[in-house]
């Protein structure tokens, strides 16, 4: 099914003109509403009558999340607040946290983006389909619930964290699809088969994305649920989920380009890779007007083509993930920085700088153990001290990453301290 074929089945040149024609727009957009394009474009000595095609793009300056830091809460809107109708966020590498902003017609096009994706899934109005992405300042839940609502669908808000619930009013509704991440579906699907409700659901889609996931959990989860499992793509910044999604035929993600623009780039040398090659995904948001982005840096690694898929799709795809150019983590769906960590352990006066976060998956379910090694003269045998000690460290860390972890208090000096570049990560999860 395509959701909206003028849009979704143009000409690449059809395309590129509607691209180009966004671009110039925005650009002038940006350069009178934003400070900090419009210092960037003039530190880069680029004006907005220098932008005319899409391919002029390369001549504009990148956006790391460092700038949306910097810049905290608000300072990248081009509306004033009276007009952001929405706010959501997401991990920053410190501390603080990357606020997006959406105006009214941001969350009108964000619906119809999503409501491509289960176009795509071949979820529409028939259907029943149980969101269980996180709701709140993550984009998963409301972001998959409004394109699930824009499709008609009978959309059951589940959110995460009750499986139990999950899993009985998916047999007792009769629902035919879910939104949530995958690790979580085969984590569903373990729970279903241990009380016998394999056999009662009467699920057929999923759409499955927040995380990397590779083809043999893909066809697993398929084989296990008798589904059809769809990936989204997407990223809170330049808008939620919704980005991109497969189609049928699992050959890439198709990209909603005509509101965002990709480009491939070689993260050593900044230049543009060929289609096939794999590099880091960069984004310009085409028509976005609380928080437009302006090739921003997305540190995901992937490869793509423009050429026309067999479903009748010409919309530019990118291949499944490939890792990420930085360290960033992601637990439970939740992005996650090691230098959270670190940020929040400086407050806490009995520990050393030195942690070793272990990550592991245990009935498809994330784990976190946090190893903190104590300052020698807070470091004792007296049980019920440490125990307080590790309740105050799992509690900062809890307000740091707003995920449970485990806290192990290890011996000062019993961390191996490395030569070079620190190791704070062992990830033990086996994403066969
Ligand atoms: O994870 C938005 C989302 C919600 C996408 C629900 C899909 C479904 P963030 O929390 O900002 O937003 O995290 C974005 O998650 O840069 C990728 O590294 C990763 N990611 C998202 N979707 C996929 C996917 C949401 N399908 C970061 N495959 C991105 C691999 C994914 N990684």
């Amino acid at each position: 099914m395509i959701w909206n074929e003028t849009k979704e089945c143009m000409s690449r040149e059809e395309m590129k003109n509607l691209q180009s024609a966004r671009l110039v727009k925005l650009v002038d957009y940006v350069y009178h509403n934003v400070e900090f394009y419009r210092k960037k474009m003039q530190a880069a000595g680029v004006m907005p009558s220098d932008i005319k095609s899409i391919d002029d793009i390369t001549k504009l300056p990148f956006t790391t999340k460092d700038d949306l830091r910097d810049n905290y809460p608000f300072g990248l809107f081009a509306v004033p607040n009276s007009e952001i109708v929405r706010i959501h966020a997401s991990s920053g590498t410190t501390g603080k946290a990357t606020v997006v902003g959406y105006t009214r017609r941001d969350l009108d096009i964000w619906s119809e983006c999503v409501a491509r994706c289960f176009a795509m899934a071949n979820v529409g109005k028939q259907d029943i389909i149980q969101i269980a992405y996180g709701y709140g300042l993550f984009t998963g839940g409301l972001g998959a619930h409004s394109g699930a609502e824009k499709i008609g669908a009978m959309v059951v808000p589940m959110s995460t964290g009750n499986s139990k619930k999950l899993t009985t009013m998916m047999v007792d509704f009769g629902a035919t699809a879910i939104a949530c991440t995958p690790s979580y579906l085969l984590h569903i699907s373990e729970v279903l088969e241990k009380e016998g409700m394999l056999d009662k659901i009467k699920l057929k889609a999923a759409i499955c994305g927040a995380e990397p996931w590779t083809e043999k959990m893909h066809k697993e989860i398929e084989s296990k649920l008798n589904i059809k499992a769809y990936d989204i793509y997407g990223l809170s910044e330049v808008m939620g989920p919704g980005v991109a999604c497969d189609c049928d035929y699992h050959a890439g993600l198709h990209i909603h380009e005509d509101h965002f623009y990709p480009e491939i780039i070689n993260s050593a040398t900044m230049q543009p890779c060929q289609d096939g090659e794999t590099g880091e995904l960069v984004f310009t948001t085409l028509t976005k007007e609380g928080l437009p982005l302006i090739r921003y840096r997305t540190k995901d690694l992937t490869s793509i083509t423009h050429e026309k898929c067999e479903c009748g799709r010409t919309t530019a795809r990118i291949s499944r993930f490939k890792g990420r150019v930085d360290d960033m983590l992601i637990i439970r769906g939740v992005n996650v920085f090691p230098s959270q960590v670190e940020a929040a352990l400086v407050d806490v006066e009995e520990v050393t700088p030195h942690y070793m976060m272990i990550v592991d998956r245990v009935n498809n379910l994330d784990t976190l153990e946090i190893q903190v090694e104590l300052d020698s003269k807070y470091y004792t045998d007296e049980i019920k001290q440490i125990e307080a000690i590790s309740k105050k460290i799992a509690h900062v860390i809890q307000q740091a990453l707003g995920i449970n972890a485990k806290i192990k208090i290890v011996e000062p000096q019993s961390i191996a301290r490395s030569q070079g570049k620190a190791v704070h990560v062992i990830d033990n999860r086996k994403l066969y």
